[in-house]
């Protein structure tokens, strides 16, 4: 086996989900740089000739849609263009996410919904869209970007939590049910990444001292520091590619060893 070949990705349609900026935008390059012909999408047409602008200055010549991801409708026609234009998705990275930092006493039941909605029902209704091709090509890889919350909790995000620790199981039971049809479905759990959805979280206060979540972060990082979506793109090459043709149902924690790590003493 010529391991460094398989992890080249020629020939290959990845669509990355919200692959506009932040850590979709990365391993969208990452997976062009490997081979593959990048399909994203958005939800307007703003952000799709942002994203296409962003693509071409990387030199990468991307396909963008719009296409909200818990709209079925909206996703069943990005799929059935692309089958049509490009052909047959073989990979399929489910990055589109948000978050709402709330306490859950004072957190709306409709806040709540529209995280898990994104966040969870998003990935159900892509993947749901892409995997019958992929049985009839008879291969694929689905990554979904998880999280540090799809095995720890923190106060004001329960919606996240909810809908990332599902994802954690969405991507175990896609693996279960898809696996004989040699479909891989792996996560990637981000540690605290440096992007617009953490930028609140890092800002300097009024005196100009280090945000107290910033601190904390970097204190509980064995490696010391926030990552930046660049450290996601070799696992994401890694996942989507046949180096991990027998790697199914797993999450690839990428946290610079948060979860390994107690904490620095204060
Ligand atoms: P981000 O900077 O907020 O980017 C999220 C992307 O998803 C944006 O392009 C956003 O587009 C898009 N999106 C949101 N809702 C959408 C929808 N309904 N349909 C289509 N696109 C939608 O976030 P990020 O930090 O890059 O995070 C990307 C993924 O990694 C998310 O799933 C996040 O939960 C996860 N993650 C992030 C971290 C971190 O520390 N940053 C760590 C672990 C996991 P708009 O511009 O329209 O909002
Ligand atoms: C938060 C952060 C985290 C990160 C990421 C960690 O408010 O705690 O936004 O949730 O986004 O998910 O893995």
């Amino acid at each position: 086996m010529d391991v460094l070949n398989s992890f080249r990705l020629d020939g290959k349609i990845a669509w990355v989900t919200g692959g506009v900026y932040g850590i979709g935008f990365a391993i969208a390059e990452a997976l062009a740089q490997a081979g593959a012909t990048i399909v994203f999408n958005c939800r307007t047409e703003v952000d799709k000739e942002r994203g296409l602008k962003s693509y071409e200055e990387k030199g990468i010549k991307a396909y963008g849609f719009i296409a909200d991801v818990t709209d079925e409708q909206q996703v069943a026609e990005l799929v059935k263009t692309v089958n049509e234009q490009l052909g047959t998705i073989d990979i399929l990275v489910n990055n589109a996410g948000i978050i709402k930092r709330i306490p859950m006493t004072e957190m709306s039941v409709e806040d709540f919904r529209k995280v898990v909605d994104i966040d969870l029902n998003g990935p159900f209704i892509c993947s749901k869209a892409v995997i019958p091709g992929m049985i009839e090509k008879g291969h694929g890889k689905i990554i979904n970007i998880c999280s540090m919350m799809s095995e720890l909790g923190r106060e004001t995000v329960s919606a996240y939590a909810a809908a990332k620790g599902g994802l954690k199981m969405l991507t175990k039971n896609i693996c279960s049910e898809f696996g004989e049809a040699n479909i891989q479905c792996n996560g990637i759990g981000p540690g605290y990444i440096a992007t617009p959805q953490t930028a609140p979280l890092r800002e300097r206060q009024a005196d100009g001292s280090r945000h107290p979540f910033d601190q904390f972060i970097v204190a509980k990082t064995p490696a010391g520091r926030w990552g930046t979506p660049e450290d996601l793109m070799g696992p994401a090459v890694f996942l989507a590619s046949e180096a991990s043709d027998f790697v199914n149902g797993h999450i690839l924690y990428v946290d610079g060893g948060i979860l390994a790590y107690i904490g620095k003493q204060p």
